[in-house]
Order: structure tokens, then sequence, then C-alpha cells
């Protein structure tokens, strides 16, 4: 097993190596069952522990993947050979990551607006994660844009969960991801999802500082400003690299050792290209990396279609994300590497 950093700085740090980044393979049963479904395979315990397995077995962990969000199950879950999934995981010298909130539920009755929950015993349930091993935790809170949303009442009462979560994740030797994820659905404009994002990140850093976080041993994972998917004006790769940037100079400390951005719902290559656009502008002091869920896994997913023949082709289309995304995490990517 390689070298663990022991520090939140260290590990929040390690994580985001020479342009390595998250996967994020902490999808609830709810999410994998969809997942599953669109490849008409059963969501099972051990189909499950199957295909997670092939991701955390793939050439390019050690290479591109600092770090890997799981969900309760996999970090307790045994491999094939009996050895511990996180332990796999470590072995490439990539980090165990734990989701920590328990989903969102309606703000107030009958609102669209959501807020996360899984404040209640959460300093009892990182303190057992601590000890399974998980080096990080994540946490994610859901702003949509839409006519009068959000509303302050939304992004005051979802920032302030996030920023009581990184208190208890750090108080228990764990670096807290926040995730306050702006919504890509809708047909609102990339302005629109550029004040509304800013806000919510201005008000997430007020937060964090006032309970005093560690931010050198923190992670953000945001959205990027993209224009909604329903907008007739869909941004450009240069405009969402430019907004997104502008977006995070403007409410981002210099002290956070880096950003994670997760894909929402962007296909894979644009997912790459934003990245890869934003590290080429370069011009900041945080690692400016990824932790994607859809854009780094839906390749392999289809390519495994619930078929152990598929493993290995599997394996490949997953590390070729992968490293897209490490070279784009870098400002070293172009689309002729996609071929
Ligand atoms: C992998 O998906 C994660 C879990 O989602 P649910 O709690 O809804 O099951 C999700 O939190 C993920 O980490 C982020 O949303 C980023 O994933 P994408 O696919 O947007 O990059």
């Amino acid at each position: 097993m390689k070298m663990i950093p022991k520090t939140l700085e260290d590990i929040a740090s390690y994580i985001v190596k020479d342009g390595k980044g998250i996967l994020a393979a902490d999808e609830s049963t709810g999410t994998i069952e969809k997942r599953f479904k669109s490849i008409d395979v059963e969501s099972t315990e051990d189909n499950r522990r199957k295909y997670r397995e092939m991701l955390f077995r793939s050439p390019a962990m050690a290479e591109a993947i600092g770090g890997v969000i799981l969900f309760d199950e996999t970090l307790r879950q045994k491999a094939q050979d009996g050895s511990y999934l996180r332990d796999v995981i470590l072995n490439h010298g990539s980090l165990p990551g734990i989701k920590v909130d328990q989903g969102v539920k309606e703000l107030e009755d009958n609102s669209n607006e959501k807020i996360t929950t899984g404040l209640d015993g959460l300093n009892e349930r990182c303190r057992e994660y601590d000890e399974l091993g998980a080096k990080f935790t994540k946490w994610r809170a859901v702003i949509n844009i839409s006519d009068g949303m959000p509303s302050t009442k939304c992004i005051n009462e979802n920032m302030l969960a996030l920023s009581k979560y990184a208190l208890i994740a750090q108080e228990n030797n764990m670096v807290p991801i926040v995730e306050p994820e702006v919504i890509m659905d809708g047909p609102h404009t990339i302005d629109q999802c550029y004040d509304v994002t800013k806000n919510t990140l201005s008000v997430l850093f007020e937060m964090l500082d006032k309970k005093n976080i560690n931010i050198k041993g923190t992670l953000l994972k945001p959205n990027m400003v993209v224009s909604g998917t329903e907008n007739s004006h869909q941004a450009n790769y240069k405009e969402v690299a430019e907004k997104t940037l502008d977006c995070l100079n403007s409410s981002v400390p210099d002290e956070l050792p880096g950003i994670v951005f997760l894909s929402g719902g962007q296909s894979d290559v644009d997912a790459t290209a934003h990245l890869d656009e934003m590290n080429k502008i370069g011009g900041f002091k945080w690692k400016l990396s990824f932790s994607y869920g859809r854009a780094l896994q839906q390749a392999a997913l289809k390519a495994w279609s619930g078929n152990d023949s598929n493993l290995e082709h599997a394996q490949k289309a997953f590390s070729h994300r992968a490293i897209m995304n490490m070279k784009a995490s870098l400002g070293e990517w172009s689309e002729s590497l996609e071929s």
C-alpha cells in the first residue's frame, strides 16, 4: 500500500496532485438502479460490486484518479478476491471517500426547492467512516433555477447545512468536499446561471468562514457556468470557461487547494473540453480538476452492459475518459486525442 497522507491539508492536495481528479461512484440505491436500468441490468449487490470493482481495477486509476467517492455499501463491500474494495482503491494510490448526505427533501411543504438532509447523527457516522478508512467526505446541495427560484431561504439553509457538515467532517479527520450544485435543467440563460452560482458560492464561503473551517483542508465541487439545457443559445467552450473562471475568481479564496467540478449532465467530451479550456486560460491559484460521475462512467457502463466478457473493454473506456480528464486538468487535452 502506498503512503497515505494524514493531515487534512495533505489529503486535499494529494487528491488533486499532477492533474489527478475524483471518480464520483457514490450513486445512491435509486440512482444506480436507474443507471443499470439503462443497460438492462438488475441492480443486485453483486452486480454493483462487479461494476464498481471493474472501475476501481482499471489501468488508469493509478495515473489519473486521486480519490473515489463511495456510497456506504461500497465502503464496506469486498472485492471478488475477498479484499475490501476500499483497499483496492488504496492499492492504486487513490483515496477512498464517502458520501455522507442522506439525499434531499422539500424545503417547505409543496415547495419545488430542496434541502439536503443528513445532519442528524452525522458525527457518529463520520466517526465510523474515519475508522473504516475514509479520507474525505462529500455533501451535495441542490439549487434549481426557475421563476422566483432559488429563494434566499433555499441558498441560506443549504449553505448553512454545508458549513455544519464541513465542520463535523474535519473534526473527524476527513476532508469535506462541499458540493453546491446549481442544476443545468431549464430554459435559463448562462448569465442567470452565473448570477445564481456566484451568489451561492459567496454565501457558502461566508458560512464556512463563520464556522472557522480549515479551507486548506477542503475541496469545492461546483457546477460550471453553462446555459440552461432548454435555452436556445448554448454557450460555446470559451464562453463557459471564461464565465466559470470569472465566477470562481470573484467568490473562492486562493487558499482553497482544489476545485473539482461535477459534470451535471454534460456530454463526456463537453465536460473534458470545458475543463481543458479553463486550465489553458489559467491565472488562478487552485488546482482545477474533475469529480465526475456520469461524464467518467457513461462510456464504461455501456461497454460493460452487465456482461463479464466485456470487463476489459469497459475498463479501457473508463481509462480513456480518466486520462482525457487528467490531461484537461493540466490544460493538455485536444480533440484529436479522443479518437
Ligand atoms: C454519482 O452521482 C452522485 C450521487 O447521486 P445521488 O445521490 O443522486 O444518487 C452525485 O452526487 C455526484 O457525485 C455528483 O452529482 C456529480 O455527478 P455528475 O454525474 O453530475 O458528474
